[in-house]
């Protein structure tokens, strides 16, 4: 009764109804065709239906993107700070209402309170970057080889920003590419995850409010369907000039493939298979936790989860009596009781391949530390394992989202390392030592092959300030912090003459008769 009650104050405090619209066009508003089909939002840990959202089609898809040009076309003409007021008023509101998206997210995505909160903390972060970096567009300024002749590169926006999004960050990594697509002169279409329609809509509304404020519209819109047709469609067609895309290697290869067909840019964040090795001087009151949240936090939902840990066989037995001890009183329940570490996994299919895998590693030989399974329902609970694995075998090659660590153990650094970069992904990695001369060859060109490497911090809860996003089958795209806002505008040269002759670059002469 009280947990009914909380609910529905969380969805009215966001203004989610019992039905909403799930499309947001560029000039007109929230729209809704009556005869759409609908999708129905489930809390993972009740199986409780949360609201329905109607979708969008095909039809209406196309509309928002050419809305969405339209719109582009006066947006590039604002001065950048002045992008940023939008940005910086989104941000506002996201701090007046952290507390109720954030068990927004708990409800919709199953994540526990305290990371829910921590994702909507992360999108205002990303704002008050994005408002700095709408300051700081800096081209640079060459010496022309040329006598009274200046050179300098500008960046100029794109046009329309396409955003598809995953269930497990179903807010901040739109956050991410938005608010820096916003501020670089772009207008955005949001696809997010169908899993996940409300948190969407709520953030859509606060965007709404923002862009009613501040007196500009068509800078946000979104999209919510129930397949793929909506998606496809942004990736194939050639008025959106870059699809950011996060979600499976698999997918993301088809759309990194589409997109490049037409010529246009992709940013693709996609699987990881992270590891984390913790060698002989590691200090394991860090190690130990750094392990426990990378690879249950979000129920191993991260694309930064740790999903392999290697450990020297010095401290293997102690590190794993340790670990064993900790799993045994991982809390795991309702995510909005804040007393839970673990929530539970996204759906059914979800919970289905979590057991499979499991299956896979007693098929593949392989034993537990931790075995973990099913919990009694409602809601799609599971404890977290932990399996005693070869780097070779294909499950371990995979990417399974869900608590499923993968022990192995080294005698030599190198020989960890090389593990470590035998696989097809590259996201994130980390090193837990206190050793500076292995410290160093981690960090090197022979050391780990990820666009993410730490030392003595686990593989997942990056900080939005750097580039994120990894490399090989993880795609190679970098989003939020340092100098990713580049890849949402294009770069112009621009070479101007002052003087009164037109010498030729390379010292040319070229004598046109006159
Ligand atoms: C993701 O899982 O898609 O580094 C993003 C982290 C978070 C972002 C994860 N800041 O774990």
């Amino acid at each position: 009764m009280y947990a009914h009650y909380h609910q529905n104050s969380i969805l009215e405090k966001l203004q989610i109804n019992k039905h909403n619209p799930g499309v947001y066009d560029p000039c007109e508003s929230w729209s809704s065709d009556p005869s759409a089909i609908s999708i129905i939002s489930v809390n993972p840990a009740t199986e409780e239906n949360l609201a329905s959202v109607t979708c969008a089609n095909l039809e209406c898809c196309k509309q928002v993107i050419e809305n969405a040009r339209l719109s582009a076309e006066s947006w590039r003409s604002v001065p950048a700070p002045a992008r940023g007021n939008i940005v910086r008023r989104i941000g506002e509101l996201l701090r007046k209402n952290k507390d109720a998206l954030g068990s927004l997210i708990s409800l919709e995505a199953g994540k526990t309170k305290q990371e829910s909160d921590g994702e909507v903390q992360e999108m205002i972060d990303m704002a008050d970057f994005a408002v700095g970096q709408s300051r700081m567009l800096y081209g640079k300024t060459m010496h022309s080889e040329r006598i009274n002749h200046r050179m300098y590169e500008q960046w100029l926006p794109l046009g329309v920003v396409a955003i598809i999004t995953a269930f497990n960050f179903p807010v901040a990594v739109w956050a991410w590419n938005a608010f820096i697509a916003a501020i670089t002169g772009n207008c955005v279409i949001w696809r997010p995850s169908p899993k996940t329609p409300l948190c969407a809509i709520a953030v859509q509304k606060l965007c709404h409010q923002a862009m009613q404020e501040t007196g500009y519209h068509g800078i946000f819109s979104l999209l919510i369907e129930k397949g793929s047709a909506v998606a496809e469609q942004l990736t194939c067609d050639g008025r959106v000039a870059l699809v950011s895309f996060t979600g499976s290697s698999h997918v993301g290869q088809r759309v990194g493939a589409t997109v490049a067909a037409r010529m246009g840019r992709s940013i693709l964040e996609l699987s990881g298979n992270n590891a984390l090795i913790i060698d002989q001087t590691a200090n394991l009151d860090l190690a130990i936790p750094a392990v426990v949240f990378g690879a249950i936090g979000t129920t191993g939902q991260r694309c930064t989860t740790t999903r392999r840990l290697f450990l020297h066989t010095s401290l293997y037995d102690e590190v794993l009596g340790r670990l064993q001890k900790t799993y045994r009183q991982i809390s795991i329940g309702n995510p909005l009781d804040h007393q839970v570490l673990m929530g539970p996994l996204i759906d059914a299919w979800a919970r289905k391949t979590y057991l499979a895998a499991i299956a896979s590693v007693k098929t593949a030989g392989g034993s537990f530390a931790v075995e973990g399974g099913a919990l009694e329902g409602p809601g799609y609970f599971v404890s977290p394992s932990i399996a005693i694995s070869e780097n070779h075998w294909p499950l371990v090659q995979t990417e399974t989202f869900g608590p499923l660590l993968h022990l192995m153990r080294f005698d030599h650094l190198t020989q960890a390392i090389e593990m470590q970069n035998s696989v097809p992904q590259g996201l994130s990695s980390a090193l837990f030592t206190n050793n500076l001369v292995n410290a160093e060859l981690f960090l090197s060109a022979q050391g780990s092959d990820c666009g993410i490497a730490n030392i003595n911090i686990g593989t997942s809860g990056a900080e939005i300030g750097g580039a994120f996003g990894g490399e090989k089958a993880t795609g190679g795209g970098r989003e939020a912090g340092s100098d990713t806002w580049q890849s949402y505008m294009r770069r112009q040269t621009n070479t101007i003459n002052w003087g009164n002759d037109l010498p030729l670059a390379q010292g040319l002469s070229f004598n046109v008769p006159n």
